[in-house]
């Protein structure tokens, strides 16, 4: 069998001490499937060097070799936090408003891609395929292909694809989907990114696209196609059953003390649409004061990208609006939101998911969302919960059983909120029938499968 080399910007190790589904359901499925090809996971260790020396950190953990290289701070500063973060990461997710074209971020952009394809390029065997992901090293095919690599070479973006006419707005688009066009095979999250894509290929570039998304360009054929990610339903369900998610369970109810709870996880980032579901709620309260004692809002939110300013202010902003909802309604004995700057460990937060009669997932944009379909798993079947869920998220390509909002539309998610809380149960029970089948069929496991076996080319 061939060996599978992962490349991603982080790596992340599964980790055997961590109980009760500590790891992300992301980093499981590549060890599984890393562990099935003995293979190798490279990327960045997440740390500083003074000077860039290529060295390579090997280590071998619960029967997965990584690989990791450290960066120097500018490459940290421009790569990570400048053009991944404050140029692709807000135009991918429509933000052009927020993209910030700086022509540093894109030279440390590039500068780090070749550092790591440069790293990684010497562990790579004739066999091997190679797995590259993500929006922060979109390029780096090309760069192995310049170094010789003839592997198979497959791609994954987590994130949207932008429509064409935003994407145009970036500065030297044309020649950073030309160097995409190097891999074999590229995968996005659901049909419509694909088509974004798909649509600047033949607009921008002149290629041609046929009904299988075979893409062919000059010399090149490359494969393009909808892979959605899933959660490790297995794992997660089980979790939600078990100790660790009980007692969170209880502690929840008992704290609520009667109320419903209406629960948001979700990295303190933009796309993730926060401001516009608190204020949303905010209305749901003064349009239905009769009801708003009967429920509370827990928003868990944990810091991410600090380095970053949009990040720092989508903190204030929250911080702030929290403030002035809770003051304008709170009473002696009720606050309407519980806003928790902090993580959980993933069986936690199971027991949260399944307390808590509706979970909000409104992005503004988002690649899938795991958080939605984490809530559908974490249910109690006989007397389940309703997921509200924004219609730009791309889950909800695949949970149509949910109730589907505008999260740009304060009224609308009001609206939602007041239908899922009358919701009678055997409405609960047919919508959540028809998501679990999804969430437990398309899951993690069938998703890393089926992309390693488009890369193999079978
Ligand atoms: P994210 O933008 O991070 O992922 P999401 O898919 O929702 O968004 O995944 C977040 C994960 O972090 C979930 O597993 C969630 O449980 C966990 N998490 C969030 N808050 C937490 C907390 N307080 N404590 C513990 N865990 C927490 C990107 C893309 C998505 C895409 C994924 C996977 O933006 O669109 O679905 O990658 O491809």
């Amino acid at each position: 069998m061939s060996r599978l080399i992962v490349i991603s910007n982080r790596v992340s190790v599964p980790d055997k001490k961590k109980k009760d589904g500590a790891q992300g359901g992301l980093a499981v499925a590549l060890g599984a499937a890393l562990k099935e090809h003995r293979g190798i996971w490279f990327g960045w260790s997440g740390k500083e060097t003074e000077v860039f020396t290529g060295d390579l950190n090997m280590q071998r953990t619960d029967g997965i070799t990584t690989a990791t290289i450290d960066l120097e701070p500018q490459d940290i500063d421009e790569y990570y936090n400048g053009y991944a973060n404050r140029t692709l990461w807000p135009l991918f997710h429509f933000r052009i408003d927020l993209a910030e074209y700086e022509r540093q971020f894109g030279s440390g952009y590039e500068r780090v891609n070749e550092r790591f394809a440069t790293s990684v390029a010497p562990l790579i065997e004739p066999d091997d395929l190679v797995w590259v992901h993500d929006y922060h090293l979109l390029p780096l095919g090309k760069m192995l292909r310049d170094r010789g690599i003839k592997n198979r070479i497959g791609f994954f973006l987590h994130i949207p694809w932008p429509p064409t006419r935003l994407l145009v707005s970036l500065p030297f688009h044309e020649r950073l989907v030309l160097t995409m066009l190097e891999y074999d095979i590229i995968g996005f999250q659901t049909r419509e990114w694909l088509e974004s894509f798909c649509h600047y290929v033949e607009k921008e570039l002149g290629g041609t696209v046929d009904a299988d998304g075979v893409i062919r360009f000059e010399d090149r054929v490359v494969k393009a196609q909808a892979f959605p990610i899933g959660i490790d339903y297995e794992e997660f369900s089980r979790a939600a059953v078990g100790d660790t998610a009980r007692s969170a369970y209880e502690r929840l109810v008992q704290s609520a003390e009667g109320k419903k709870v209406l629960i948001g996880v979700d990295r303190l980032d933009y796309s993730k649409g926060l401001p516009d579901r608190f204020e949303a709620y905010d209305r749901f309260l003064t349009q239905n004061a009769e009801s708003a004692k009967d429920v509370v809002l827990l928003q868990i939110a944990p810091p991410s990208r600090e380095a970053v300013v949009t990040y720092q202010e989508i903190r204030e902003t929250l911080e702030g609006l929290t403030g002035s909802i809770n003051g304008a309604h709170a009473d002696i004995d009720w606050v309407p939101i519980r806003y928790v700057n902090r993580g959980y460990p993933r069986a936690e937060l199971a027991g949260f998911y399944r307390a808590s009669r509706i979970a909000l997932v409104t992005p503004l944009r988002d690649g899938m969302n795991l958080v939605a379909k984490e809530y559908v798993a974490a249910q109690d079947p006989e007397d389940p919960g309703v997921l509200i869920l924004s219609r730009f998220a791309g889950a909800a390509l695949q949970l149509t059983d949910a109730l589907m909002v505008n999260p740009h539309s304060g009224d609308e998610v009001s609206e939602a909120i007041r239908t899922a809380l009358s919701m009678p149960k055997e409405e609960r029970i047919r919508r959540w029938q028809g998501m679990i089948e999804t969430v437990k069929n398309e899951d993690v496991k069938k998703w890393q499968k089926d992309f390693v076996a488009a890369l193999k080319g079978s």
